[in-house]
């Protein structure tokens, strides 16, 4: 006899025609930025770029109740967390993006309403005006009931060290929402080394910008101001965990000769308290064994990264973990379920029906 193990998968992108028609006229537009590589690729087909378009996952991130659903469907996915597709709204000027990202979070929180137990949604902001971000905030957690916060690294080369964005920080806090830092491409800063060779992308590039943001953030001292302030990270901590050791031991030298600011805790304990890592795109056992022996257990959650990563082979990947039964439930579901505030299938008649199949 086996039982169905919920799976909800937390790292599932989307968008909405209007993003995709904004982002559309930054490709064509002056920015300077590497992401444009990526949203040319993705969103202006026009151009006749081999790379993405050809890929279409434009097709996959504007499509929710039909196809995703179906496959969904077939491989017993249960729920797909979904948030705003990178770079969300973070390119735009503060009241376009402001105004998007209103309108990304009333369409992501109607499609959860829509299939309660297929979908839930992270909100969307526009941290260039913190303020009114902070209102979306409580809107869409308070109003629409979604299950936390999407972001989408920096924006306009700036990090949530700054603070400028900590009313964002301190929202998030109150209202016990975990704020996704996912990946865009590295700001303009950063970017010098990382735009031959396709490394500007998920390859390397995204890795190197979300691990920066995370460290300046840890280092900074930000979470002695925000004990309780959650950040997911995806792709298996995007090598934070396997560095951790090293950020440790060095903050605290650079901290013992002022070029850092001192912290009430060290850089591994905040790992450990303030942040939850997904699966997200990195499917090797072994990178998970690790991450789960240096992490734990109650930090890891299942992610497939829809629709830049197939799903079948995430199901697969977590199928097969080499974690025993009980600890499988946790990454699949439990995680999620307790993090994202995704009510658990807990009722009688839902235990009965999974120990009847
Ligand atoms: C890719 C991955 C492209 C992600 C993306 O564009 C996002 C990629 C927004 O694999 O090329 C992602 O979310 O991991
Ligand atoms: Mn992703």
């Amino acid at each position: 006899m086996s039982t169905h193990l919920r799976r909800i998968a937390t790292e599932e992108a989307f968008s909405i025609p209007e993003v995709a028609a904004e982002l559309q006229k930054v490709v064509r537009g002056p920015s300077s930025s590497l992401d444009k590589l990526l949203v040319k690729g993705i969103y202006d087909h026009s151009s006749g770029d081999p790379g993405y378009g050809r890929m279409n996952f434009l097709d996959g991130l504007l499509d929710i109740e039909q196809r995703r659903l179906a496959e969904m469907d077939a491989l017993g996915v249960d729920m797909h967390l979904l948030s705003l597709t990178a770079p969300g709204v973070q390119m735009f000027d503060a009241d376009a993006a402001t105004e998007l990202a209103t309108l990304a979070n009333d369409r992501l929180a109607d499609v959860c309403r829509r299939h309660p137990t297929r979908f839930a949604g992270l909100a969307t902001f526009a941290p260039q005006s913190p303020k009114r971000a902070v209102k979306e905030m409580e809107r869409a957690i308070r109003g629409l009931r979604l299950n936390g916060f999407i972001l989408n690294s920096h924006t306009h080369g700036e990090y949530l060290d700054d603070p400028k964005y900590w009313p964002v920080l301190e929202a998030a806090e109150a209202l016990d929402a975990c704020i996704y830092i996912h990946p865009r491409a590295a700001s303009d800063g950063l970017k010098g080394p990382l735009q031959d060779y396709g490394m500007d992308s998920a390859m390397w590039g995204y890795g190197v910008e979300v691990g920066t943001h995370v460290v300046r953030m840890m280092a900074a001292g930000v979470f002695d101001h925000f004990p309780k302030l959650k950040i997911c990270i995806g792709h298996m901590g995007e090598a934070i965990p396997f560095w951790i050791w090293r950020i440790t031991f060095m903050n605290s030298r650079a901290q013992n000769i002022g070029r850092a600011p001192r912290t009430k805790l060290s850089m591994a304990e905040y790992l450990q308290r303030n942040f939850v890592v997904t699966t997200s795109g990195v499917e090797d056992p072994l990178a998970l064994d690790y991450t789960i022996r240096k992490i734990g257990i109650d930090n890891v959650l299942w992610a497939i990264d829809y629709p830049y990563q197939p799903q079948k082979p995430a199901v697969d990947f977590m199928d097969s973990a080499p974690v025993t039964e009980s600890q499988r439930a946790q990454l699949y579901h439990g995680n999620a379920e307790r993090i994202f505030h995704i009510a658990p299938l807990a009722t009688r008649a839902a235990r009965q029906t999974a120990q009847r199949t």
